[in-house]
Order: structure tokens, then C-alpha cells, then sequence
């Protein structure tokens, strides 16, 4: 058969590869890095959560990232990865990093929709590659899947959402019908004292979102999120030039209700940021792996931004 692409931080790493990467990176450095599973997706694959910091006695603020909760967008979970990567090669030499594990947990899931990750890269259609949704199925409806970022308990299906099983921003059947979303929103819920911050990291279109997207409606701290947002743009772009739009998800993408970001700002979790990753378009989803590592290495300085604003407020 062919010869398997081992696990590489500027490849597409499948899901058998990141998985494989997540038992060696956390059992490589336990004194920086655990890991628990927070339960299974609908076809049985574990959701590992990651938990990056110094230990410590007492409990620490935390700030939680997810990756991939769209599957076609590749360029995400690949994000996740060079996060990991990065917090553990650069602590102890890089000041903010290192204040920011000794003050602080990050949770990192990298793939939230992990069903749907795979079937972009097994799936045997043509079309397969540009899969959404979960891979959930429920009797009376050959249509498969509901759309995580849809699913979520903000409005759920008021706005921008479609209740239709077959559409692409399917807001499934309930809120939280999606065990994925349920699982990642049980532990938010269980861990809110301690949660800071929620960052969501979706692609494409070089924006940095944040609530609301279910309402036209401000968010009461809208104009420090509005600050911090354009902070971190500043310190994105400083890199390569690469530039990002700062504001709500109404009115700077397209409304959209039931998503991550506006319920864990409704839950308490103030500093709440959907990351649209490059491009503006030319390749789309299709970012090709050559543009892995400098998008990861610009957007690690606009989430580094947020994570030491957080950390010092
Ligand atoms: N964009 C997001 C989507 O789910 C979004 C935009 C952000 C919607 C926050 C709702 C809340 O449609 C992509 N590319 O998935
Ligand atoms: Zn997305």
C-alpha cells in the first residue's frame, strides 16, 4: 500500500495521526501537559482535551481553545497543534509564554468534530473533502449531520440557521442534540469558575469575531472585546501584513445563532473570540499546507495577545 505521512506540524494530519500525536505529546511532558477525555463522538472516536500549564496546588484561571469544529477547515485543527507545540518549546524561554502557563491553564481540544474531520479525508465522494457537519444520523432522515456551530443554546435556530436536516448549517434537532457539542458544553459548564476565556478557531476569511452573531444586539463588554480583538489583529499582522477584521459575528460576517461563542459569552465566559483564519478566498478551505506555518506562526501572536490580556485583568 501506500507509505502513511507521518504526523508533521506543516501537514494535514489525519485523525489516526493526531490522535497518536496526542498519547505521545502529553505522555512526553507531563509536568507541562495531561490530557482527559471528555467524552465520544457520535461514532464512538474519544475526545481528548488537552490541558496546558505549570502544576499547581491551588486551581488556576483558565482560557479554553477548540479547533475544528467545522471539518473541511483543515487549516484549524493544524493550529491546535502548533499551539501545543509551541507553548511546550517556548516555555521557560519565551517571558509571556512562561507567565502565561505559571499563571494560567489552557485547554486545548484539537479536533472538536473529529467524526467529520475523518470523513474529509476518507469520505469516498468527490465532495467529501468539503464536509461541514457532524456525521450524526437519526432515523426518518437519509440527510446526515447537524452543524456544531449551529448547535450550541444561544437562540438556537432563530437566525441564519436552517432546521432543514439536509442543509449545511443544519441547527440539529435540539440544542446540544450533537454529543459533541453537549460534551465540550459540559465541561465549559462544570469548569466556568475558572474559565476566562473561550476561543474558537474556524476558517476562512482572515476575521476575529466575537458575540454576538444570534442578536444585533451589542454585547454588554463590547467595546473592550472590540479593543483586545483589535490588539491581537495589530499583533497578527505584524508578522506578514496579513490583515484581519475585528468585530461581532452579525454584523462583521453573517448573523447566525447557536454558536460556541455567543453561549459561552451568555454562560459567563467574557473574553469569548471566533479566530477566521486565512484566506480571504483564492484557496478557500483548500489553504495549501506551504501556508501551515506561517498562518499558525501569526495567529499564535494574536491568541498570545488575548491570553496576556486575559491573564492580567
Ligand atoms: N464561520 C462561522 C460559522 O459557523 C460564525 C461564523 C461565528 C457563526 C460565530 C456563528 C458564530 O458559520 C465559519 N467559517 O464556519
Ligand atoms: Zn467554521
Amino acid at each position: 500500500g501506500p507509505t502513511p505521512r507521518a504526523h508533521s506540524y506543516t501537514k494535514y494530519n489525519n485523525w489516526n495521526d493526531i490522535q497518536s500525536w496526542i498519547a505521545s505529546i502529553s505522555s512526553s511532558n507531563p509536568n507541562l501537559i495531561s490530557k482527559q477525555v471528555i467524552g465520544n463522538t457520535y461514532e464512538g472516536r474519544p475526545m481528548t482535551l488537552l490541558k496546558l500549564g505549570k502544576k499547581s496546588s491551588s486551581s488556576k484561571p483558565a482560557i479554553f481553545m477548540d479547533c475544528g469544529i467545522h471539518a473541511r477547515e483543515w487549516i484549524s485543527p493544524a493550529f491546535c497543534q502548533w499551539f501545543v507545540k509551541e507553548a511546550l518549546s517556548t516555555y521557560g524561554s519565551d517571558a509571556q509564554m512562561t507567565s502565561l502557563l505559571n499563571q494560567m491553564d489552557v485547554y486545548v481540544l484539537p479536533v472538536f468534530n473529529i467524526d467529520g474531520y475523518d470523513y474529509t479525508h476518507k469520505g469516498r465522494w468527490l465532495n467529501s473533502r468539503m464536509w461541514r457537519k457532524t456525521r450524526s444520523r437519526k432515523s426518518g432522515s437519509s440527510c446526515i449531520g447537524a452543524d456544531p456551530n449551529r448547535n450550541f443554546n444561544a437562540g438556537w435556530c432563530t437566525l441564519g440557521a436552517s432546521s432543514n436536516p439536509c442543509s449545511d448549517t443544519f441547527c440539529g434537532y435540539s440544542p446540544e442534540s450533537e454529543i459533541e457539542v453537549k460534551n465540550v458544553a459540559n465541561f465549559i459548564r462544570r469548569n466556568k469558575a475558572i474559565i476566562k476565556a473561550y476561543i474558537t478557531i474556524h476558517s476562512y476569511s482572515q476575521l476575529l469575531l466575537f458575540p454576538y452573531s444570534y442578536t444585533y444586539d451589542l454585547a454588554q463588554h463590547h467595546s473592550e472585546l472590540m479593543q483586545v480583538a483589535q490588539g491581537a489583529s495589530a499583533a497578527l499582522r505584524s508578522l506578514y501584513g496579513t490583515r484581519y477584521t475585528s468585530g461581532p459575528g452579525a454584523t462583521t460576517i453573517y448573523p447566525a445563532a447557536g454558536g460556541s461563542d455567543d453561549w459561552a459569552y451568555d454562560l459567563g465566559v467574557k473574553y469569548s473570540y471566533t479566530f477566521e483564519l486565512r484566506d480571504t478566498g483564492r484557496y478557500g478551505f483548500l489553504l495549501p499546507e506551504s501556508q501551515i506555518k506561517p498562518t499558525c506562526e501569526e495567529t499564535m501572536l494574536a491568541v498570545k495577545y488575548i491570553a496576556a490580556y486575559v491573564r492580567k485583568n
